[in-house]
């Protein structure tokens, strides 16, 4: 089992698709085990997005992820990194495929709806970025066993 953590950006809770946007996670069989609607700090983006520091696109996107609140989501399943990256689609959403979030929702290459973690190691280090002691919670639900790996 996997943990990554998910964040609704500012454009998908501002267009009212976070509600949509969850489903599709939750449908798919990754589990909730965290969620709440925060604004980001300039501090907290900057820790995020530290390994886009001095990228173009690094300032505006750190305005944006500031400027609204986003919905924060720790999401729990079988291979859950990379299964929520292909529900995410590609970056841009001019690019992303049909079926995607991304290629759903939006057409901009910036205001792209979603962030997912992108490896084991980002994972752990968002997750702790984003909540706190107690705010993730263990329990188990009653489809566990048909959301399992084998
Ligand atoms: P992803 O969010 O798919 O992991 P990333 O980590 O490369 O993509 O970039 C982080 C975010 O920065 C991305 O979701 C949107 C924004 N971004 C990346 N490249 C950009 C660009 N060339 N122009 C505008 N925004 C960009
Ligand atoms: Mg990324």
């Amino acid at each position: 089992m996997e943990r990554t953590l998910i964040l609704l950006k500012p454009d998908a809770v501002q267009r009212g698709f976070s509600g949509e946007i969850i489903a599709r996670f939750e449908r798919k069989g990754l589990k909730i085990l965290g969620m709440k609607l925060m604004q980001i700090s300039p501090e907290l983006a900057a820790k995020h997005y530290e390994a886009h520091q001095g990228k173009g696109f690094y300032d505006g996107l750190v305005s944006f992820m500031t400027s609204n609140p986003v919905v924060a989501l720790a999401l729990e399943g079988h291979k859950a990194i990379s299964v929520c990256r292909k529900l995410m689609g590609a970056t841009f959403g001019c690019d992303a495929e049909p079926g995607t979030i991304r290629g759903d929702f939006g057409i901009s290459n910036g205001y792209n709806l979603v962030h997912g973690s992108d490896s084991p190691e980002a994972a752990a280090r968002e997750l702790e970025l984003f909540f706190g002691a107690g705010e993730i919670l263990e329990y188990g639900r009653i489809d566990d066993p048909w959301n399992a790996a084998e």
